[in-house]
């Protein structure tokens, strides 16, 4: 276990200088969002240094998403780390090795529907795995200045809202499912960190992510997939639950811009400012499915258009009805700001699905089989 931090805590942004030819080992980075934010790095003029990717490869790690920074940065500036982020002392041999300064923690558990047909997983990454992923660092900087935990959170873990109102970063946490709950529990744990061992942390909390490599598991790929197979497109309950959707790059943007200019013992929430029903976002996939690929001229539909596909099924339990951000305060401290439309990152995302068959055959495994049996044979329609 580690020792406690030494010196005052460091309030201070880290800087672009600083953060930009540093060593980041980033957890998570062969899932959806952390690799396009390793990819985000590689592109960002103000960034020399190296990263390491740490991730267990579970069934949503992928080396494959990053096959192209692999190639181009394999072995010079990007190096591969298979291991679990629940294992400290490899985490601590891999932080020590590799001399990492800045933490950035991806890795989780992250589906709501398998956290409520196993939450133990969810209990063991997301709560276990952070704070193993704390005491490492406390433990390999002790003593050292210019470091940072950037915690990757979510907005689940401020609850359900009504129709009306917008989660701010001083929003009361009120998580109802198993990965909120261990979502929120690791937040807890990390704001602890900060405060009792001045471990330099900041957190983010961000809303529903969509664009290319997302695992077909969660809302948007899903229907795009079945869409293409002419499978049902099983909206639960009413179809009327709200989410706010981001582009996956502009989360991977907000959070370059928290490491950089970021205080420590700071939150920033990330939000798309896009809220969307969920029938909305469906109908909208088939729109522009049927604008790319005409149903007509798809044999899976059988004459039918997408939009005939869409199937209500029962509701998924606890199922928060509103989700919504204000992220006034990175746009104001941070000049961070969105740089895609809805309609803009739905089209690329769809495109990119269309043009990887490779990836998505890939994916669309044996395992991620039984789950759409498991999660979907089980809903009936109401
Ligand atoms: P993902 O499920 O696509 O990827 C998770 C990654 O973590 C995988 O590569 C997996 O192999 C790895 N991992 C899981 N358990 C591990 C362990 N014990 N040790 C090491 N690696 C492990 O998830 P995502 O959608 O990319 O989400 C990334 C982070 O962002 C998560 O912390 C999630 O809670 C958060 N988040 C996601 C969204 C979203 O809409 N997807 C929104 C807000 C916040
Ligand atoms: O088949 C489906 N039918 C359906 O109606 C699926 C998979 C989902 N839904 C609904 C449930 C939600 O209201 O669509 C909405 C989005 O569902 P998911 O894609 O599973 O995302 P959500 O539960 O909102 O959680 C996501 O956003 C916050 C991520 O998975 C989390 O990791 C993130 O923290």
């Amino acid at each position: 276990m580690g020792a406690g931090m030494t010196g005052a805590v460091q309030k201070g942004a880290l800087g672009e200088k600083t953060v930009g030819s540093a060593t980041l080992l980033v957890t998570g980075g062969a899932g959806f969002i952390g690799s396009c934010f390793i990819r985000h790095l590689f592109e960002q003029p103000g960034f020399s240094g190296k990263v390491v990717n740490f991730d267990k490869l579970t069934y949503a790690g992928n080396p494959a998403n990053l096959t192209d920074i692999e190639k181009q940065q394999g072995g010079k500036r990007y190096f591969f780390e298979q291991g679990d982020i629940c294992d400290h002392d490899r985490v601590l041999a891999v932080l020590k090795k590799s001399g990492a300064t800045v933490v950035v923690h991806f890795a989780a558990e992250s589906h709501v529907d398998r956290s409520i047909l196993g939450p133990q997983d969810f209990v063991r990454t997301n709560i276990q795995g952070t704070f193993t992923l704390l005491e490492a660092c406390r433990s390999a900087w002790e003593g050292k200045r210019d470091v940072r935990f950037h915690h990757i959170s979510t907005d689940e873990v401020y609850g359900s809202l009504g129709e009306t109102g917008l989660f701010l970063e001083t929003t009361p946490y009120d998580p109802r499912s198993p990965y909120s709950a261990s979502k929120a529990s690791s937040d807890h744990l990390v704001r602890a960190y900060f405060h009792t061992y001045q471990l330099p942390v900041t957190i983010s909390n961000c809303s529903n992510n969509y664009g290319p490599y997302q695992f077909p598991e969660k809302l948007i790929p899903l229907m795009l997939l079945n869409a293409m197979g002419g499978k049902p497109l099983p909206l639960y309950g009413d179809g009327k639950n709200v989410r706010d959707w981001l582009f996956v790059d502009d989360h991977c943007s907000a959070v370059w811009s928290i490491l950089t200019g970021g205080l420590s013992g700071e939150t920033y929430n990330i939000g798309g400012e896009c809220e969307r029903q969920n029938r909305q976002i469906v109908e909208k996939v088939c729109e522009i499915l049927e604008t790319l690929r005409p149903a007509r001229g798809n044999a899976a539909l059988n004459g039918r258009a997408y939009s005939d596909l869409i199937t209500y099924v029962s509701d998924r339990p606890g199922h928060d009805r509103r989700y919504a951000i204000n992220c006034d305060k990175i746009k104001r401290d941070l000049e961070w700001k969105q740089r895609f439309t809805f309609e803009e990152g739905l089209r690329k995302t769809i495109e990119w699905y269309l043009a990887h068959t490779e990836w998505v055959r890939g994916i669309q495994t044996g395992e991620y089989r039984k789950w759409v049996e498991t999660n979907y044979a089980a809903r009936p329609v109401p």
